[in-house]
């Protein structure tokens, strides 16, 4: 060890930048730590969007689009080893292992936390630090939840602006709510969340730097009981953006179970009746199966001459909590959509395409000849030449894709044209109906609903969904992920069934509860179900059984409608043979089914309500 000089380390602290003397603190000690070249408090104005984003398509990180196709909008290529969540290195550190339960990886926190501050030592060397103050969820609702991301990534930084509330605003807010002069209008007043995140590449003077700094040993770290999180190495998505998966799910079901509220992966879709009812849905499918498209979908030629409409407050995440009324309420935490490209389309999304016309970045998809996006599915013929996410030259037959699976856009949720008016509403929106589903092409039916809340919970519970390349394991087998919250529930995963079960006892209006397959096969391998717009109808029957309204039957499984109480006008080669297929109940498959659902119950047993093993007995007494 080298002898301590009183002069050998010289922390750049600047003036205070905040009256929050905490917050002020922290970023103080981080500066320390992470010793970077300059640190800057973002405002969150078009003025810092412009400087930043300029910056990045000087240093290769952004390509401009062209303006006059995608006005204000970028392109980033990441590395190709930074191309989407790492499951495997997300960690819950809570004091005891059985706390983050056999879902979570755990980590003992003190030693963790020694480990990250090695890593995060000069980690942003030669970089600039950005503080990036944000609240998710509408500032003055009572679930907004303040946090503060420290990032070396100027990436982030812009991004952020898009996804959450970000700046000056929200600084101001939370020196407000110290000093008094705000009123306590959200739990938590004065506090926020820490986020720290670097991409882990220091630059030595002089180094030449690359266009996507990134590590190959990442850590994306919650500490639940501290509420903080630290992420280190990745400058992708969920690991970086850390308002979003880390704070609005990990970390905030951690808060949510202890003030009996919700925060779950699901969409929040508005359903607008011709007799000018409006129904409010929320949906919960694993990540890559359809949440943006359900809501943000159109519904069919038919439905729109009825006077049908949908409109969207989420597309990803929902807090959900019981409202005065009695009912359950939720807030969209977000403000922009994150969105996976490919397969993203006029024909089948033109909402999300009207959506990410402008100030949009794009990572990860091909750039045309013209200076605007593609990806495959996008058009019916692809370009005859682009640059391919990994910057080469793509021509149809070089046997790659262009762009990359998990290539995404991140656009404002103001842009959408079907932005639900209330979006924004601190109150929330009152949700009449929570669907369950994923991508099963066999055994579960279009649509059936729950009997009742603890079997709309099982339901959930046992969800699962065919492994696509956005879910690390066998392709082609079932991946049970329950509420589509397997990556992102920060606590025990038993524990999480229990406090579902409880919210029941705060509502008098209680939502029922559906469970949706959009991916059911034929024998050849195609769908049965044409989805997308035409989910529409599975909606009419959904919100209707919210109100009583339609017909359903009762089978082994849950109610499910008959052909006859089914829509389907306007959609002549669906025939009642083709429906019958598409709802059919197989005992077999089913049997294989609780099989299935039973080794997770395993896995899951310590801490298993026993509601759910009981919700189980009484399936397979019906099924038998
Ligand atoms: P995350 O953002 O990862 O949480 O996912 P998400 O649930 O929002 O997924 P997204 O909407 O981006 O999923 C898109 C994928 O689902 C694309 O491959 C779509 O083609 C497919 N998809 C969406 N809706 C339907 C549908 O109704 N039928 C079929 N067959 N595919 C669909
Ligand atoms: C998901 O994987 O469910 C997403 C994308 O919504 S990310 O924000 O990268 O986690
Ligand atoms: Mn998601």
């Amino acid at each position: 060890m080298p002898p301590k000089s009183r002069f050998s380390v010289v922390p750049m602290i600047s003036f205070p930048a905040t009256s929050h003397a905490a917050l002020q603190k922290w970023v103080d000690e981080m500066t320390s730590l992470c010793t970077p070249d300059t640190v800057e408090w973002c405002d969150g104005s078009q003025a810092e969007w412009d400087r930043l984003t300029s910056l990045m398509v000087e240093k290769g990180t952004f390509t401009r689009l062209n303006p006059a196709l995608r006005p204000n909008s970028f392109l980033a290529r990441s590395t190709p080893s930074d191309v989407a969540r790492v499951e495997e290195r997300t960690y819950i550190c809570s004091k005891r292992p059985d706390e983050a339960g056999p879902t979570n990886r755990w980590h003992e926190p003190a030693e963790m936390r020694a480990l990250l501050t090695d890593k995060f030592r000069g980690s942003m060397k030669g970089r600039t630090m950005y503080v990036i103050p944000f609240c998710m969820g509408p500032l003055d609702s009572p679930l907004a939840k303040i946090g503060v991301e420290i990032s070396d990534s100027p990436y982030v930084a812009v991004s952020m602006r898009i996804m959450c509330h970000m700046g000056s605003h929200v600084l101001k807010r939370l020196e407000d709510e110290v000093s008094g002069a705000s009123p306590k209008k959200r739990d938590g007043h004065g506090q926020y969340i820490p986020c720290l995140h670097s991409v882990g590449a220091p630059l030595e003077p002089g180094a030449a730097d690359t266009t996507w700094p990134c590590n190959d040993d990442k850590y994306i770290v919650h500490f639940p009981e501290s509420r903080e999180i630290i992420s280190y190495g990745s400058g992708y998505g969920g690991n970086a953006l850390l308002g979003k998966k880390c704070l609005a799910l990990r970390i905030a079901s951690n808060i949510a179970r202890e003030h009996q509220w919700m925060a779950e992966h699901m969409l929040i879709v508005g359903i607008h009746a011709p007799d000018g009812a409006k129904t409010y849905l929320t949906a919960a499918f694993p990540s890559a199966c359809g949440k943006t498209n359900l809501a943000i979908l159109i519904p069919p030629q038919a439905y729109l001459d009825a006077g049908w409409k949908t409109s969207i407050v989420g597309d990803d995440i929902a807090w959900l909590w019981p409202h005065a009324d009695g009912k359950l309420h939720a807030i969209n935490p977000e403000t922009g959509f994150f969105g996976v490209a490919p397969g993203t389309a006029y024909n089948t999304n033109p909402i999300a395409m009207e959506t990410m016309k402008q100030n949009t970045i794009f990572t990860n998809v091909a750039l045309t000849d013209e200076g605007d996006v593609w990806w495959e599915g996008m058009t019916p013929e692809p370009p005859a030449h682009v640059i391919d996410w990994t910057g080469r030259d793509w021509t149809p037959d070089c046997g790659r894709t262009a762009a990359h699976a998990n290539a995404r856009f991140a656009a404002p949720a103001v842009q959408c044209p079907t932005i639900d008016p209330e979006w924004q509403n601190p109150d929330g929106v009152p949700i009449d109906g929570i669907v369950f589903g994923g991508r099963r092409p066999t055994t579960m039916p279009l649509v059936y609903q729950a009997f009742n809340w603890s079997h709309g919970v099982y339901v959930g519970a046992t969800m699962g969904s065919e492994m696509t390349a956005a879910a690390a394991g066998t392709i082609g087998k079932v991946r049970r992920d329950p509420m589509a919250m397997l990556p992102f529930c920060g606590y025990n995963m038993g524990g999480y069934f229990s406090h579902w079960l409880e919210m029941r006892r705060y509502l008098t209006s209680l939502p029922r509860f559906f469970h949706v397959n959009w991916f059911r096969k034929d024998a050849d391998g195609k769908f049965l179900w044409p989805g997308f717009g035409e989910n529409m109808r599975v909606l009419e029957w959904i919100v209707k059984r919210c109100h009583g309204e339609a017909a359903g039957y009762e089978t082994q499984i849950g109610w499910t409608p008959a052909f006859e109480d089914f829509n389907t006008d306007g959609l002549p080669g669906f025939t009642e043979e083709i429906y019958d297929r598409a709802m059919a109940f197989d005992r077999a498959e089913w049997k294989a089914e609780l099989v299935s659902q039973g080794e997770m119950f395993i896995d899951l047993y310590d801490h298993l309500p026993k509601e759910l093993i009981f919700q189980r007995e009484l399936l397979a007494a019906r099924l038998s």
